[in-house]
């Protein structure tokens, strides 16, 4: 188009104040002036960025299309000239230096050996600010211990003698191969971590046949992930649901098209969790901008990065809203974040094709039980109305899994799949798609191995026979300390990380 405005730089570094707010994002200037109050993150951080480009900063925050849903079309003002634009030679902090020094060091890929090590290397590789995102849980963070502590609460019975010289743990998850009984969960913004973010996952799980479901606040687009897809790769999609309805349904109806396989709807977040360690960050600079904004951004500055971003979601979802999401997609419909017996039977009385039994990795309700504890329950509920077994009403499980053992606990108690989310997030982070294909090939070994020692020669053949789930509901440990864990994980040494 002929009538596309040329900026220059100096043009919209005049811009640069509470009054007349320009930046620039991927090339192009907004003018932001009269988005400053409404800005989810608060005015602060955009006033950082005034009359200069903001692409750096707004990258791993936000979806890409952001900024152009958000601003009437008449504050687009233009593209830049970006041979007019003043190079900021960008500072490296120490601790950037550091930071990159580290992860030069990182052991190598082959010294990983199980989950918990991308965990320990990502811990000390990513940048504070991610690290405390992703690994932050609400409050006390019990639960996101009990997650871990559940499993180790869960007993085998193997069976022996049953020629296992073959195993195969592949299964299918809402009718979709899955060369794995585990699917990618959601995670957020995940260019906090890694430059490529998200696509680490989708070119990891092409390679290997894993189902991932993308965030809806997954720091890459929608679109950018399902570009990327390989031919028939499949995918599922976690959903906040907007406040504004009709947006909601656009990227529902945009994903079915685009051949999503199944729509994870989020019931667990209303109002998201505190988490203390991400709050505690300030992911607002404290400096930036102190002058313009003194006494304007109270409210929002300490509140972490998730909250932040989060006040588009609806808490006025309920069971009401079932009906109006069936009507609007033909997606398998699956509730996520289902923590009792009761809302178990409601959602199979609503008729949607599955839950995941999940407290959201221990980041909303605190003291909220374990989803492999609350399986226990909803399978007996289900079961004493003639609503299980039913091939189709799938109950997945997620929180705390780490070894392939964890998984067959689930499947063993009537769970058709589980969902892992950190552990894959952590992998890529520390390691790129490599380290996410490095998790993969470590689930694979441990299935091998745990379905010859229990005699299982398949899915199907974990039976909850196989497991004694005695002491799952005694929440004996007074402190909320993983023993096992914590006393006899040997973490990689630090000394590993050369040079450092
Ligand atoms: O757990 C989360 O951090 C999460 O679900 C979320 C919600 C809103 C914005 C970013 C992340």
């Amino acid at each position: 188009m002929s009538d596309i405005r040329v900026l220059t730089g100096p043009q919209v570094a005049e811009h640069a104040s509470r009054e007349s707010c320009w930046i620039i994002v991927h090339g192009k200037v907004y003018d932001v002036t009269d988005f400053l109050d409404e800005h989810p993150g608060g005015s602060k951080i955009i006033l950082k960025y005034a009359g200069k480009d903001a692409t750096e900063a707004y990258e791993p925050i936000h979806p890409p299309d952001a900024i152009t849903t958000n601003l009437p079309p008449q504050k687009h003002l233009g593209v830049i000239d970006a041979s007019t634009v003043a190079k900021v030679v960008k500072e490296v902090t120490e601790e950037e230096k550091h930071r990159q020094a580290l992860l030069d060091a990182r052991p190598p890929l082959d010294n990983i050996i199980n989950l918990h090590d991308f965990e320990n290397v990502a811990k000390i590789v990513l940048p504070e600010k991610a690290w405390a995102y992703y690994s932050s849980a609400s409050d006390d963070e019990i639960t996101i211990r009990e997650n871990r502590m559940a499993y180790q609460r869960v007993w085998w019975r193997p069976r022996i003698l049953r020629d296992v010289s073959s195993v195969d743990w592949s299964t299918t998850i809402l009718g979709q191969k899955s060369t794995l009984p585990v699917y990618i969960s959601a995670t957020a913004l995940g260019k906090l971590g890694h430059p490529d973010g998200e696509l680490c996952l989708t070119r990891a799980a092409a390679n290997h046949g894993v189902i991932q479901m993308i965030a809806t606040l997954a720091s890459c687009s929608f679109d950018d992930i399902i570009d990327a897809a390989a031919p028939g790769q499949v995918f599922f999609l976690q959903l906040y649901v907007n406040r504004d309805r009709e947006i909601t349904r656009k990227y529902v109806q945009h994903a079915e098209k685009r051949g999503v396989k199944g729509l994870f709807i989020t019931v667990d977040a209303p109002q998201l969790g505190r988490r203390e360690k991400d709050m505690r960050m300030k992911h607002v600079d404290d400096d930036a901008g102190a002058e313009v904004q003194k006494g304007q951004d109270g409210v929002k500055k300490d509140q972490g990065v998730a909250r932040a971003i989060s006040s588009f979601i609806d808490p006025s979802l309920s069971w009401k809203d079932i009906p109006w999401f069936k009507s609007i997609t033909k997606m398998p419909i699956i509730l996520k974040g289902i923590g009792s017996a009761e809302d178990a039977v409601l959602a199979y009385e609503a008729g949607v094709q599955g839950i995941v039994l999940s407290n959201h990795g221990g980041r909303q309700l605190d003291t909220a039980r374990s989803g492999i504890e609350v399986l226990v329950e909803v399978v007996t509920a289900l079961r004493l109305r003639g609503y299980f077994p039913d091939p189709k009403f799938e109950i997945y499980v997620d929180g705390g899994v780490r070894r392939a053992s964890d998984v067959l606990k689930a499947i063993a108690l009537g769970a058709k799949a589980v969902g892992v989310g950190r552990p894959f997030l952590y992998a890529f982070c520390a390691y790129g798609q490599e380290g996410v294909e490095k998790a993969i090939q470590i689930f694979r070994d441990e299935f091998e191995m745990n379905m010859r020692l229990l005699g299982a020669r398949t899915i199907d053949e974990v039976v909850p026979d196989m497991v004694d789930a005695s002491s799952l509901k005694s929440h004996f440990v007074m402190t909320p300390q993983d023993n096992l864990f914590t006393n006899t994980y040997q973490p990689l040494a630090l000394a590993q990380f050369r040079n450092a």
